[in-house]
């Protein structure tokens, strides 16, 4: 078999990180777009990134942005790649809000620019692609869980981007035969998940405040409810996707859905730190039961214009057709960040 090449967009953000390590160890020549930056954001795939000097590197990099097409038609030209992963995103729901236009631009319509690469390149019959979506496609949800027939209702500027980045993939699919497959990806955090997303804020701000290194966390919406695994789980279900004869949707998920308040608690009770949560609404704080101290309390600025009160995925169809399933609870994923957090911040 010829070495596979994979091209992924989003290669220095956490699910390009798990999935160039993934395909690296399944043998693949991996190639990834990294956007031009005043500091070094390569910081998560630092310790798979080949000098391009070696004798035989398999992990390449090429500078690329969303939103300009012919950029990203000349590295799929250069690349040819047999499957391609699109990551890239402004995928901050809350900043969405603030950026809508750019938004849209890069997570809509920059879906649609590497599509017509694919088809301008002639490249419909030997690219696979796979695109990102996202449970906040669901929204204003009324059924639960969601699966891949629940209808959509997005509830931000970020959401209704990602709807047509859906859609516009499901439609290339149908109309010029690309084999071209939509995860509807539940929310997935890891140790190397972006700070300001709410898992990831937590667990640093509870190995800080038990280090001594910080005194308070504010937070917005403890009664948003979220079903959280592994990114490392859900880049193994992209690639599945993928390596199937039929391309198709399919939800990944965990099932079980758990509030921000709760892990919240998980998160200090991992850092050594028993919180007691007292008040309502927004003057709802979290106590220290040992020493009575104020840890957590609310900042009306985290809320959002709309919110997405609760998800829940049914991933059964990923798990028939796929063979694909989570196995790391979700209070496993909170210890286990909390452990990396605080692994972090003794370092001098
Ligand atoms: P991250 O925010 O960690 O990574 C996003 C990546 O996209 C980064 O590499 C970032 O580059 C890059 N990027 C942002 N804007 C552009 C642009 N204009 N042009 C090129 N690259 C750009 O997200 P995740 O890894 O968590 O998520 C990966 C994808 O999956 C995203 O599309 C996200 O919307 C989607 N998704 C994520 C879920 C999750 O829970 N993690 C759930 C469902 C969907 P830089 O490093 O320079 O910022
Ligand atoms: P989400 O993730 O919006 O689900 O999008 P995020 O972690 O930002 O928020 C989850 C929930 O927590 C509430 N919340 C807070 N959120 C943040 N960021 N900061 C806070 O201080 C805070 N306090 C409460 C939010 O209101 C929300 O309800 C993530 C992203 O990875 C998307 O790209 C992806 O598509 C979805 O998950 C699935």
């Amino acid at each position: 078999m010829p070495t596979k090449r994979a091209l992924i967009t989003g290669v220095t953000g956490q699910d390009g990180a798990y999935l160039a390590r993934l395909l690296l160890e399944k043998g693949y020549e991996v190639h990834g777009v990294k956007r031009r930056s005043s500091s070094f954001n390569t910081g998560r795939i630092e310790d798979i990134y080949e000098d391009p000097h070696n004798p035989d590197p398999r992990m390449y990099l090429h500078f690329g942005d969303a939103t300009d097409a012919t950029n990203l038609i000349r590295v799929v030209q250069e690349v040819q790649p047999h499957e391609i992963y699109n990551l890239a995103a402004q995928s901050h729901v809350q900043v969405s809000f603030e950026t809508p236009e750019y938004t849209a631009n890069a997570d809509g319509l920059g879906t649609l620019r590497l599509l017509e690469a694919i088809r301008i390149l002639g490249l419909t019959d030997k690219t696979r692609f796979f695109q990102a979506s996202t449970s906040e496609m669901f929204g204003l949800v009324h059924e639960c869980p969601q699966n891949e027939s629940t209808p959509f209702y997005p509830r931000s500027p970020y959401a209704a981007a990602k709807l047509y980045a859906h859609w516009i993939t499901v439609n290339y699919r149908e109309a010029y035969g690309l084999h071209a497959s939509c995860g509807i990806m539940f929310n997935h955090e890891s140790p190397v998940r972006g700070e300001t997303f709410v898992t990831r804020k937590i667990t640093r701000a509870a190995a800080a405040i038990s280090l001594g290194q910080q005194d308070r966390l504010w937070l917005g919406n403890l009664e948003a409810s979220r079903d959280w695994g592994h990114a490392r789980e859900y880049a193994e279900g992209m690639w599945l996707m993928l390596q199937q004869e039929q391309p198709e949707d399919y939800v990944l998920a965990t099932g079980v859905s758990t509030s921000v308040r709760e892990f919240t608690a998980w998160a200090f009770e991992d850092a050594s730190i028993t919180l007691e949560f007292r008040g309502k609404g927004a003057a709802e704080k979290g106590y220290c039961r040992e020493t009575g101290r104020c840890l957590v309390e609310i900042d009306p600025r985290y809320f959002r214009p709309t919110e997405v009160d609760y998800l829940r995925g049914d991933a059964s169809k990923a798990r028939d057709r796929l063979g694909w399933s989570t196995t790391l609870p979700v209070r496993e994923l909170a210890r286990e960040m909390v452990e990396a957090d605080m692994n972090l911040l003794r370092r001098p």
